[in-house]
């Protein structure tokens, strides 16, 4: 169901922005090359359609029952709350939004389709970036809007009393669902929207002047980023953002890197209270694309931080190489995750040790990277700001509010996942079930410490 909405907001999406749908070409194009130049990647270029169908999109709300719908609508697609973004922290380019990702969490799910939503919700009350008489306004302008079918909300229901969808449900649920993401074109408030723009807060405006939470933007993954974002520079310049965010390139792939256009200019016919309509313009929607690599422990994100926090005071980008560039330092310092497995040619199993750094050694078990399924908060904040040409917010007073996770799983009335934990547990799990089909789980020393790293999660 997941993969199937995922192409349908695709196909809706390129209909709706036409650079979309050239720059998913070109993701595609590259795509192939890298396949066909890589054997070692161990990628098909039959499969081109199925790893280039890969995305992820944005969208931002308004209201905390809003979250708590959209949530269930995810997990009706298996996609669950992962990691809690504080994007009103962010340095310069500061938003009013907290934020989540939804997506899939098994890695049997993520290879059916890993499609994946940064959600957030804009918090009018947030007094450091609205005054007091303007957060109500914000809150009266959204207070009656509803953007769930009476059709989605039976479904819902329906799908939470039976445990499930029929085909037919299932084509008519991804339909409902993906209606709420459409561009309408129509906007209200003109007043209010004016004033938001002018005071560096357009991601206010895209979200409380408008009916429902349009699709921001739907990023096809790319297999080699720098190789897109030259060819993207050669075919379509106009726009593009003049760096990549994320870690710079490399030859081992850590976490993510993403780059943008800049939003798109879209007509928009304001309608006032009295009902009578003007035409305008709203510039918020743009086209993503990213690249993703291993995941990396909470040892090594902090070195990937710290080295970004370093760059950017004094923009040299040397400030990375304290993250080693080849897969055996960085399994040896523990800085990324692995999955474990049991090769095949292993016969003599009685005569193996349980030291997993020798059964590597010697060939019996090999490591493969687990990618990085998430987001990156600098980034994100990146992206927001430079989508919305809007770069940062002034302090209104100096009071920072102390956003929690705890504050969003209320919302959604349902546990955030840690990714770490995530990862770590995907990890540990593939390494007893290596220690059992070699036959030495007995013998490992550290069971426990494994044991209590598998969680039940999802
Ligand atoms: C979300 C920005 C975050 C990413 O890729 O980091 C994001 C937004 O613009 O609403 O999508
Ligand atoms: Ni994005």
């Amino acid at each position: 169901m997941r993969a199937r909405f995922c192409k349908y907001l695709s196909d809706l999406y390129a209909r709706e922005v036409p650079l979309y749908k050239t720059l998913t070409s070109m993701v595609q194009k590259t795509n192939k090359q890298i396949i066909e130049k890589h054997p070692e990647l161990g990628l098909n270029v039959r499969d081109i359609e199925v790893i280039s169908a890969e995305r992820h999109g944005a969208i931002r709300l308004g209201k905390p029952q809003e979250l708590y719908v959209i949530a269930k609508i995810f997990r009706i697609m298996a996609m669950y709350p992962v990691d809690f973004y504080d994007l009103t922290k962010s340095g310069a380019k500061r938003q009013p939004v907290i934020s989540t990702s939804f997506r899939p969490i098994s890695l049997d799910e993520i290879e059916k389709s890993s499609f994946r939503m940064f959600v957030s919700l804009l918090q009018p009350d947030d007094r450091s970036f609205f005054t007091e008489d303007i957060g109500k306004e914000i809150k009266k302008n959204i207070a009656h809007r509803s953007f769930f079918s009476t059709k989605l909300q039976e479904l819902i229901v329906q799908y939470e009393n039976d445990g499930g969808f029929t085909e037919e449900t299932t084509t008519v649920f991804i339909e409902e669902a993906a209606k709420i993401f459409t561009w309408s074109r129509q906007a209200n408030n003109r007043k209010l929207y004016n004033y938001l723009m002018d005071n560096g807060l357009a991601i206010a405006a895209d979200i409380s002047c408008f009916n429902n939470p349009h699709l921001n933007h739907l990023t096809p993954n790319s297999l080699d980023i720098s190789k897109l974002y030259e060819f993207m520079s050669q075919e379509i310049p106009d726009n593009l953002k003049d760096s990549i965010e994320g870690p710079p390139a490399r030859n081992v792939r850590i976490l993510l890197r993403q780059t943008s256009y800049k939003a798109v200019v879209e007509e928009v016919i304001f309608t006032d209270e009295s009902g009578e309509k003007s035409k305008g313009s709203h510039k918020a929607r743009f086209g993503e694309i990213e690249e993703r690599g291993m995941a990396m422990t909470s040892k090594g994100k902090k070195l990937y931080e710290n080295a970004l926090k370093r760059y950017m005071e004094n923009n040299d980008v040397s400030e990375f190489s304290v993250i080693p560039d080849n897969y055996t330092e960085l399994y040896k310092q523990k800085l990324g995750y692995y999955i474990y497995a049991a090769t095949s040619q292993t016969k003599d199993k009685g005569s193996l040790c349980c030291d997993i750094d020798e059964l590597i050694a010697n060939g019996d078990v090999i490591l493969t990277p687990l990618r990085y399924e998430d987001f990156l908060p600098v980034s994100a904040a990146g992206i927001f700001a430079s989508n919305l040409e809007n770069y940062g917010v002034e302090k209104r007073v100096h009071a920072e509010v102390d956003y929690r996770k705890e504050q969003l799983e209320e919302i959604i009335g349902q546990q955030i996942y840690d990714s770490f934990d995530i990862y770590g547990s995907q990890s540990a799990q593939s390494l007893m079930n290596t220690y059992q089909q070699l036959g030495v789980w007995e013998q490992v020393t550290n069971k426990q410490e494994i044991q209590e790293k598998i969680k039940p999660i999802g």
